[in-house]
């Protein structure tokens, strides 16, 4: 089964790669994700100055996925630009980096993308721009503000010529899907939405010692893993069906090759891996590589683009 995957203008050997902020804060975690089965990898959504984020604890594993308020951590923009000058290349051979910014204010997210426009190995790299931190106290999740994420669009196409995408909050009703892909659909540089980002501020609670999970905001934080698959899925296939023009990116509850295939029939061309890569490791891309490979073979697949998009209804 060919799993690779041509989309946004590069070629990927497959469709795996990880979710913004899981083990790629860093140049030695980044390389690890070079090195894995991954098809591409993204860097940590940064900001114009290094964060060292909220206070710890700020994430906890948990049996059917992960709370987290890290309140974006980083190196800041320069650490990351500098890591693409050095690994991001074109070529067949290559895989194509995605470059996450959230900048505290809109100029902030401007500023990083007019650099990034001009950056030497621009047309490299693949700008990612997260419009769902659900994390810092005080600054809400702007694809929550339909008016504020218009502004935002508008600030980004300004200053950056080239293609890019979004990094959606989930939503939960059917005039917020609607809602947002009209927003989205009047930025036609807009060439790819990555649905979801962590369902925000949910509560952990361990009731052995009747506390908090994590300690940032009083213990509310964003619910990754298995928790999440079906609202990812959904938001996968909402934003398919309203948006045509435009790549869907999955994220969301991906444990194994079965979860990645899922992600794939609602819609997504390439899905990423969050929790699960936190818990297992960068290994955890053969694994779920292998067996997405498996399934689409039982499936009668020849490929897994044959497979994107092909969800059913009942009539
Ligand atoms: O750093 C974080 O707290 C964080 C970010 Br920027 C994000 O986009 N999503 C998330 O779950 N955590």
């Amino acid at each position: 089964v060919d799993l690779s995957v041509s989309v946004l203008g590069h070629t990927f050997a497959n469709p795996l790669m990880n979710a913004a902020g899981v083990c790629c804060s860093t140049t030695e975690e980044l390389d690890s994700l070079l090195a894995s089965a991954s098809g591409t990898l993204i860097t940590k959504s940064c900001t114009a100055q290094q964060r060292d984020g909220n206070p710890a604890p700020r994430f906890k594993p948990l049996p059917l996925g992960s709370i987290n308020s890290m309140g974006l951590p980083n190196e800041g923009y320069e650490y990351y630009a500098e890591y693409v000058s050095h690994r991001a290349k074109g070529g067949a051979a290559a895989k194509p980096i995605f470059f996450s910014i959230s900048g505290m204010t809109m100029q902030d997210s401007a500023d990083m993308a007019a650099k990034l426009a001009a950056h030497p190995q621009g047309a490299n790299v693949l700008l990612e721009l997260n419009l769902s931190c659900p994390n810092v106290p005080g600054k809400p999740q702007i694809g929550y503000d339909m008016q504020d994420m218009r502004r935002y669009l508008e600030a980004v196409t300004a200053v950056y010529p080239r293609p890019f995408g979004v990094k959606l909050p989930p939503y939960f009703d059917m005039a917020h899907f609607d809602q947002a892909a009209e927003v989205l659909n009047a930025f036609p540089s807009v060439a790819f939405l990555t649905c979801i980002n962590s369902v925000g501020n949910g509560l952990v609670i361990d009731d052995t010692c009747d506390t908090v999970a994590i300690k940032p905001k009083n213990g509310f934080g964003g619910i990754g893993g298995e928790y999440v698959l079906p609202t990812a899925l959904a938001n996968v296939n909402a934003f398919r069906t309203r948006c045509p023009e435009k790549v869907i990116i999955g994220c969301g509850g991906v444990l194994c090759g079965r979860d990645a295939y899922q992600h794939l029939l609602a819609g997504a061309s390439l899905v990423q891996v969050g929790t699960q890569l936190w818990k297992e490791g960068p290994d955890a891309f053969r694994r779920i590589r292998d067996e997405l490979q498996a399934h689409l073979a039982r499936k009668g697949y020849g490929a897994d683009r044959d497979a994107i998009g092909k969800l059913k209804v009942i009539e």
